[in-house]
């Protein structure tokens, strides 16, 4: 062997393992992203805890297996054809055989990719059917869930709950399902609804209603996001779903249906609520503020965090964002009221009450 043989040999060997050497780091990326806690769920398409989701991973498995083995198939023919027909010294200079056309080659990479797409395409169109065509059981709670330019709002019809960017669903046992079934809307532009470990997404489109269900097997928060570019703060449109017993949702839809609490203590910072903008944009039941431009505050401090995840709902934080909305969130539709530090104060201890 020459020595420039040698050469080429080598650079052959050093592209396959490169190839090895990503593919295991891809693996392995894979494999970390899919060992997640149980008491802490993180948006994971490979950790699924919902019907629908399910479905989707078992198919993703199903297509990846399909396209893996038509990898390794090619692969394994591209690097034995590399290897065995390099440049060897015997045959140096010499042209190859060369060969034109065969109709049983062109036939068989004619109807075999066209098999396996065709069997792609009905296993993905049962996936489909199966989720969209899911009958709805009479035990399912049913929610509006409208999009908003950059904060969900949460309608329950038939429980007579309204709430916003923190939805709340029965868990539902196998055994006697209670799925929740949302119909998604929206007040603006285009919005997608995707907690991943629930459900795939599925967009909520301005004159249009769409649908979507879930029945979370094991209680706990799961959180996801806007899916979809609606504006500059698409990526603070946060979603959070906090999956209950059957117990604290009962307990929970009994609070949000209780009207807003009327604290004497807090009659300063209600008064100025009730004579500034907040009215037009924000509902809190039993006063004149019935706007729905922004989330209804009746029961905020029911809630965790504010403006869709981006803050936790801390005294400091609704201070703040009262003060200033674009500090926690640049570019959200609240504007800044210009509120004295007094009124400010007052207001905030008034939001406290609204338990
Ligand atoms: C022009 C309409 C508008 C006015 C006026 C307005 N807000 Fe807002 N407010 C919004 C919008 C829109 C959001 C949602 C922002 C987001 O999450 O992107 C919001 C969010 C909030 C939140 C967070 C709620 C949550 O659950 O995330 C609070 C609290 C709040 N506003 C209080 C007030 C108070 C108090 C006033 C009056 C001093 C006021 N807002 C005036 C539109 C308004
Ligand atoms: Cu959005």
């Amino acid at each position: 062997m020459t020595n420039m043989h040698k050469m080429e040999w080598r650079v052959v060997a050093a592209r396959v393992s490169g190839i090895l050497v990503i593919l295991t780091g891809v693996l392995l990326a894979a494999g970390m992203c899919t060992a997640s806690p149980h008491d802490n769920p993180v948006p994971n398409i490979f950790d699924p805890r919902s019907t629908p989701a399910e479905s989707i991973r078992d198919h993703s498995y199903f297509v990846l297996a399909i396209t893996g083995l038509i990898f390794l198939v090619v692969i394994s023919l591209l690097v034995y054809a590399v290897v065995k027909f390099r440049d060897k010294p015997l045959t140096a200079g010499r042209e190859p055989a060369q060969v034109y056309g065969s109709t049983q080659i062109e036939l068989a990479w004619t109807i075999i990719p066209v098999l396996i797409v065709f069997v792609l395409f009905l296993a993905t169109a049962r996936v489909i059917h199966a989720i969209e065509d899911a009958r709805k059981p009479a035990t399912a709670v049913e929610v509006t869930a409208i999009g908003h330019q950059f904060w969900w709002e949460y309608r329950y019809p038939a429980l007579g709950v309204v709430t916003a960017n923190e939805l709340h669903v029965p868990v539902s046992d196998p055994a006697h399902a209670t799925p929740t079934f949302l119909t998604l809307l929206s007040a603006d532009t285009d919005h997608s609804f995707w907690v991943p470990q629930l459900a795939g997404k599925t967009d909520l489109i301005p004159n249009r209603v769409n649908h979507t269900w879930i029945d979370p097997h094991q209680t706990g928060v799961y959180v996801g996001q806007c899916a979809q570019y609606c504006g500059t703060q698409h990526g603070k449109m946060l979603l959070r779903v906090s999956v209950d017993s059957p117990e604290e949702f009962a307990a929970w839809v009994q609070a949000q249906k209780q009207p807003a609490n009327h604290d004497d203590k807090a009659s300063a910072g209600r008064r100025v609520f009730e004579t500034t903008a907040c009215i037009n944009c924000h509902a809190v039941g039993g006063t004149n503020g019935t706007g729905r431009f922004g989330p209804d505050l009746t029961h905020l401090m029911s809630r965790d965090t504010i403006a869709a995840g981006a803050a936790l709902n801390t005294h400091e934080n609704l201070r703040l964002w009262m003060q200033n909305p674009d500090a926690i969130k640049p570019g959200s539709l609240m504007p800044a009221m210009k509120l004295s530090d007094a009124d400010l104060d007052a207001l905030v201890r008034y939001l406290e009450t609204l338990r």
